[in-house]
């Protein structure tokens, strides 16, 4: 295409903020399919919500009104209820409905009518939500649907601070203006809702796990519940993170053991008034005994004292708690093993409204984690993951990282826990043993800013986070394609391209920043830069890059076999096997379980070191080919996302060599040996590096 056509069709695309996430409901040329009207013979907030949708969507795509019946006629129509509605009732056999649940939903012809019906109207806001999706995207076909969702908790966690700050947020400040509240409702938290919604995403944790007890005080939760409120037509339940200390800090106790009788009249106390003013309060969120935060072990207890206590003062309300596993310590011992020593002797011990949110990782969110071996090894206690949606190790919201593939590769990750086939996300859906609860978390990547996440294709992650938590088993490229498809365009000549670019981001990320199983090398604090030199003397070691690199002349990596650290142990077979032998271990964690020299080879034939730089390079190159794919399709995308994409692929590709030219210098000086002659050359100097990260990133923890 040429410059001068691709300026033209630009100059005619209306310039779009980004606000409208996927739910623009571009007008379509062909709508795919046809009705004379919608037939609704019920009502209920959340029905009228999906009517609503059906109307703005409808007019949007075709440009008419929709007219609106209580009852079927011989006119097409799009009949739209629950199991109560009569107009539903008289299209469908009896127990058509039957086993969808609250959530789950059917869509279907019959004769020329279509019927999108649930047992409960949340089910019917989702299916009118997926069948708009598939006509957005052109993607209807007329064929039957039948969805309930893999996860029966589908839920965000903002790690938002009550001062309006987020932490690891990179989309300006948080949503929620609490000095605003309860009185003035800003009109994003409607369209937050609805945006959820639209994924199937059914709960919010309002507040960072780092949490200010003052949430728990009764100004705060009349806030609280003027968002619940807000959310509550949508299907979107509230959660608290609660600061275990809180008995102490807001109740005036002398402590928070939570065996003693005062701290645990206080939580039920606390409860009862939540509950009152939210009856569907969704439960509570804790970070305990972990990087500072107070937790049952001040008392001497352990983790389940705790989450039981909390549990009992839930119970009665039928709500959950959610305890972290994110724990380690500053101990000798390696800290990816921590959070399994502490918490399988506790497996059996907690109530049934306890679940346990484990990371996908053992370590922290990086680039490329093995899955964490809890998965599998609390057998009798219910986990979820907890996944980031928000880039903290993955380039912020300046980088394009489709975090799709990463989550894909956890909830695949095969534990062997029950014998084949445990992969994670049959571990955590309920499909083993007895236990009824399920649940999925991701830490949110939204913010304040007119888009909603920072860079136009963060906000891909959020709907990935939600997509999957629907349907686990959907694939990276179907999320990716729809996806582009409501937020862009169907054209092929931009969809292609661009799904190629973000299905394969995430490796190219890791190729730059941390290839081979490399971890935590990041600049401190900010963790967005490379810092494999960092250190401050008489700082934790499990905060400082070496620690996980061990880089030294004699090789790299970090020993995880019976030889060094053994977390390799803590796998079932033949997981524990493969990854303990170099040979086997797949060589995209080599250097997470194993510590080997400069020279050894891989797969290729050539050494590893030589393959660091092949594969720091390839990251680099990678990036500067997405600037000129994304350059050509100008033409597809309206100026303002087109140059907020363009430019962040520039800091992208800057940052990218900086990673590249750091590690490969700083390794170098051990591995001593030349960077394949056949690669670009640095164009940085270490030196200058280590002065200017260090000048940005402040060099302290
Ligand atoms: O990844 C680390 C982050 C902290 C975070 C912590 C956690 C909320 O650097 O900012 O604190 O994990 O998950 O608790």
């Amino acid at each position: 295409m040429s410059f001068f056509f691709c300026f033209l069709c630009a100059s005619t695309l209306i310039a779009e903020d980004g606000s409208r996430l996927w739910l623009r409901y571009a007008p379509l040329e062909r709508v795919g399919y046809r009705f004379e009207r919608v037939v609704a013979d019920e009502t209920s907030p959340t029905l009228g919500v999906a009517l609503r949708e059906l109307h703005t969507a409808w007019k949007s795509f075709t440009g008419g009104e929709i007219s609106f019946s209580g009852v079927t006629d011989a006119n097409t129509a799009l009949v739209v209820g629950t199991g109560k509605s009569k107009a539903v009732n008289a299209l469908l056999p009896r127990k058509a409905l039957n086993g969808l649940g609250r959530d789950g939903f059917l869509i279907t012809s019959v004769g020329s009518h279509l019927v999108i019906a649930s047992e409960g109207d949340q089910g019917v806001l989702y299916g009118v939500f997926h069948f708009l999706r598939l006509i957005a995207s052109g993607l209807w076909t007329g064929e039957t649907i039948r969805e309930t969702p893999a996860y029966e908790r589908r839920l965000l966690n903002h790690w938002d601070n009550l001062d309006g700050s987020i932490e690891r947020g990179y989309a300006g400040g948080s949503l929620w203006q609490w000095s605003q509240l309860p009185d003035t409702l800003s009109p994003r938290y409607e369209a937050y809702a609805r945006a959820n919604a639209s994924v199937g995403i059914n709960g919010t944790v309002l507040n960072n796990v780092n949490a200010n007890p003052q949430i728990l005080t009764r100004p705060y939760l009349e806030k609280v519940k003027a968002l619940a409120e807000v959310f509550r037509p949508y299907g979107l339940q509230v959660y608290l993170s609660v600061n275990f200390s809180a008995p102490q800090t807001i109740g005036g106790l002398p402590e928070a053991d939570p065996l003693n009788k005062d701290v645990r009249q206080w939580w039920q106390k606390k409860m009862k008034e939540i509950y009152a003013l939210i009856p569907d309060f969704g439960g509570v969120l804790v970070k305990a005994n972990s990087e500072g935060q107070s937790g049952p072990q001040d008392y001497a207890r352990t983790h389940a004292d705790g989450a039981n206590m909390l549990a009992d003062a839930l119970k009665p309300y039928r709500g959950i708690v959610i305890w972290r596993a994110f724990v380690y310590s500053p101990t000798q011992e390696d800290r990816a093993k921590q959070a399994y020593g502490e918490f399988v002797p506790l497996d059996g011990q907690f109530r049934d409204n306890v679940m346990i949110q484990i990371k996908n990782g053992p370590i922290d969110f990086q680039p490329r984690e093995p899955f964490s071996p809890l998965f599998g090894a609390l057998r009798q206690t219910p986990t979820m993951v907890e996944f980031q949606i928000t880039q903290e190790y993955l380039g912020h919201s300046k980088q394009l990282v489709f975090l799709a593939p990463l989550f894909e590769e956890t909830l695949r990750s095969d534990t062997r826990a029950w014998g084949e086939g445990s992969t994670v996300a049959r571990l955590t859906d309920a499909t083993f043993g007895s236990r009824r609860l399920s649940a999925i978390a991701g830490v949110a990547n939204t913010g304040s800013d007119a888009n909603w996440c920072g860079h136009p294709f963060a906000q891909a992650n959020w709907y990935a986070f939600g997509r999957l938590a629907w349907k686990h088993d959907l694939t990276s490229e179907q999320i990716a394609d729809e996806w582009i498809r409501q937020t862009f365009t169907h054209n092929e000549a931009f969809l292609d391209p661009v799904k190629d670019l973000m299905l394969t981001s995430r490796e190219t990320c890791v190729n730059y920043m941390m290839p081979y199983g490399l971890h935590h090398i990041f600049a401190f604090r900010q963790h967005y830069g490379p810092e494999p030199w960092g250190d401050i003397p008489g700082g934790r070691a499990d905060w400082m890059p070496w620690y996980y690199h061990k880089a030294d002349t004699g090789g790299i990596g970090f020993d995880r076999t019976p030889t060094g650290s053994n977390a390799v142990a803590q796998y079932h077979e033949p997981l524990a096997g493969i990854y303990a032998d170099p040979a086997r271990c797949p060589e995209n964690l080599l250097l997470w379980f194993h510590r080997v020299p400069w020279t050894h080879p891989l797969a290729n034939g050539l050494s590893l070191w030589e393959n660091l730089c092949y594969r720091y390079d390839e990251g680099v190159q990678t990036v500067r080919a997405y600037q000129k794919v994304w350059d050509r399709l100008e033409g597809f995308v309206d100026p303002e996302r087109f140059l907020q994409v363009q430019s962040r692929l520039r800091t992208q590709a800057r940052d990218a060599l900086v990673w590249k030219d750091a590690c490969l210098l700083y390794f170098q000086t051990f591995s001593r040996r030349p960077i394949p002659y056949e690669l670009e050359r640095p164009v940085h100097d270490l030196e200058d590096l280590k002065r200017q990260i260090s000048a940005v990133h402040g060099g302290r923890l």
